[in-house]
């Protein structure tokens, strides 16, 4: 296979001039790992915080290794302290071990989602135990999130946190730190002064041009052993060579649960929210990785892809000798583009380039909820035209939905219920309102104290009620998302059964590795399909479910749960 030129920054022309050796310096770039719960499917890819943010540090001239500890430890699983989760990758002590056999002189942590940050923090724990003088700074969203005061008070390890994007940020405090040492100068920094006390700079403003960016450090990943795990964002792979990218940073949309929003990045005080690389950056970008990895499958995992209509017919225009099989696991907005005929012929065109699924996220079923509450801006009725118009073009469509909201009342649970039942799609997904830091759902929570008793900020996930109900209990609410989510999978499972069995029989073929007692992956493996009725019946036509339906969920409710009743 040939190894084509790795695309090189623009911000290469103005790297400043240092008075040290740049490639003496070796740094460490560790992606921890992660704490999920016991039933969720463990997914592994490149880490796209140390994929951007080494390949800026290579650019500057340093010695770099990466290190994934989810690929790496991929097999070790480990009870986590917490009943229900388990804790997966290299621990921390390897991590340090590997650490110090390289001999490192400064090391960076990216913590991406909060179920990381724990064992990011002991990863600089156990680095301070064996090598004191090294420098830990940790980065990413949760750290990006939370309070840089409360973080160094509790987490002494840490020297540094960068908030907001690093592939700047990161190679000037490398910089600063083994030349002039002024700390002060350097955005987005939170340091310690002789004093201890946590200093935090004025804020990095985001990078407008994403194109000034090198590509990713793919060559610094075990790729290989990537593609033999073979388990990405989305499961549904029917190659063992899938690469995943994400071609925009951000989203124009205000969802109330999420981080990425326009508004909670505004109120952090970034200066463009919603940025995205060139059409003909990310298309060199593919050929790229299809010349020098041989990648049959592409995931695009940008939160909406198909803003700007041009760019991405010109992707898709381009790409379609390639004859890659494309989808969006973390799903494409169904509204856009806003005029329908637009939008067919961008399906059809997407039809041409290989996508074969596309996911869309009305998230609730009540228009005026979804519009004044949750603020996402989200037509229901075009999310309905989308779902036939997706059709036509012969691909299946998964939905995402999400209860537990505070003060959300059964009628609204209701009408999320009777919306997903009235939409075509082939497969969904119900998950909990989860208050991740940051995000103004968190906010609402913290005021009205609507935590729930088992609430961990370091183990927040879609999948785990921490908000307490408004008038329904706690297992109640875990039972009825439960049975919604095998409910309407049953169902969805008989409308386009031939597209529908194929999927499925790509993660049946994988079941060693994969465990499919995830969500998203309820599904029947081939056997008759269950109608409602006789599913309440004989819960056990269920793939990897040979308890009848209310033993399943009591047992699930009861591991995840019984800390807090
Ligand atoms: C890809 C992805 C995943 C992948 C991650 C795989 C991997 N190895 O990276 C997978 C599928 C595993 C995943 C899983 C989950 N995810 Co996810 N995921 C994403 C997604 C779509 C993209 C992340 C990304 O790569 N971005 C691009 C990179 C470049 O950005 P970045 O990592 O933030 O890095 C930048 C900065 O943060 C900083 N930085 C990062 N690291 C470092 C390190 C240092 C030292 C420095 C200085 C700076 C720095 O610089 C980088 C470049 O600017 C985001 C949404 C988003 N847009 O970020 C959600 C997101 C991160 N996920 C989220 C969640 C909730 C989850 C789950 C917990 C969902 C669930 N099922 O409950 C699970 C976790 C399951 C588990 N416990 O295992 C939330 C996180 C919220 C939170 N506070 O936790 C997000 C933000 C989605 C959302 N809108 O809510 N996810
Ligand atoms: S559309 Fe997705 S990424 Fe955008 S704000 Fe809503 S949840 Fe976040």
């Amino acid at each position: 296979m040939k190894k084509p030129e790795l695309q090189k920054g623009l911000i290469e022309a103005s790297i400043p001039d240092v008075s040290f050796d740049r490639s003496a310096k070796k740094i460490v770039m560790v992606a921890p790992r992660a704490i999920a719960l016991e039933t969720q499917i463990r997914k592994t890819i490149p880490p796209f915080g140390l994929l951007t943010v080494g390949a800026t540090i290579e650019e500057r001239g340093y010695d770099l290794l990466c290190i994934d500890s989810v690929l790496e430890g991929f097999e070790h699983v480990v009870p986590d302290s917490h009943p229900g989760f388990i804790k997966y990758g290299l621990d921390e002590h390897d991590v340090a071990k590997r650490i110090q056999e390289y001999g490192a002189d400064f090391v960076g942590i990216s913590v991406l989602f909060s179920g990381m940050a724990e064992c990011g923090y002991d990863i600089a724990k156990a680095i301070k135990k064996i090598m004191p003088d090294i420098p830990v700074c940790i980065g990413g969203i949760h750290t990006t999130a939370v309070g840089k005061q409360e973080l160094f008070a509790e987490q002494p390890d840490l020297d540094f946190v960068i908030s907001g994007e690093g592939d700047i940020t990161f190679p000037d405090l490398l910089d600063e730190y083994f030349g002039e040492k002024n700390l002060e100068n350097v955005k987005g920094l939170t340091w310690r002064n002789d004093n201890g006390d946590a200093i935090e700079n004025p804020r990095q403003r985001l990078i407008e041009q994403l194109d000034v960016l090198p590509f990713p450090c793919w060559h610094k990943f075990d790729m290989e052993k990537y593609y033999d795990i073979n388990i990405p964002f989305s499961p549904f792979v029917s190659s063992p060579r899938v690469g995943t990218i994400i071609t925009s940073r951000g989203c124009p949309a205000n969802c109330n649960f999420c981080f990425i929003s326009w508004t909670a990045a505004k109120d952090r005080g970034d200066n463009k929210p919603y940025r995205t690389n060139s059409a003909d950056y990310i298309v060199k970008m593919i050929e790229y990785m299809v010349d020098a990895y041989g990648i049959k499958e592409l995931q695009i995992l940008d939160d909406s892809f198909t803003v700007d209509y041009h760019r991405v017919t010109e992707i898709f225009e381009r790409i379609k000798p390639l004859g890659l099989r494309i989808e969006f696991p973390n799903g494409i907005r169904a509204d856009l583009p806003r005029k329908v005929d637009r939008r067919r012929k961008l399906f059809n065109l997407m039809r041409e380039a290989g996508v074969w699924q596309v996911c869309f996220s009305p998230e609730h079923g009540n228009q005026d909820y979804l519009r004044d509450y949750i603020d996402k801006g989200m037509d229901l009725e075009q999310v309905k035209i989308s779902c036939d118009i997706a059709h036509e073009m012969g691909f299946l469509v998964h939905a995402n939905f999400i209860m537990g909201f505070p003060g959300e009342t059964k009628e609204l649970r209701k009408d999320t219920e009777d919306f997903a039942r009235s939409l075509d799609a082939d497969s969904f997904s119900f998950s909990f309102a989860t208050p991740f830091p940051g995000t103004a759902l968190y906010d609402e929570v913290k005021q009205k104290n609507l935590f729930t008793k088992d609430y961990n900020k370091n183990r927040v996930l879609f999948d785990k009620v921490n908000i307490i109900p408004h008038d329904i209990s706690i297992p109640d609410l875990y039972k009825h998302v439960e049975f919604l989510n095998r409910d309407l999978n049953e169902k969805a499972q008989g409308k386009r059964p031939e597209l529908t069995a194929k999927k499925y029989a790509l993660i049946d073929a994988r079941e060693n590795k994969i465990d499919t007692n995830d969500r998203k992956y309820h599904h029947t493996n081939g056997e008759v399909l269950p109608t409602t009725a006789n599913y309440f019946k004989d819960g056990s036509t269920l793939h990897s479910r040979p308890k009848s339906k209310e033993e399943a969920v009591e047992e699930q409710f009861n591991r995840v749960y019984k800390s807090d009743d």
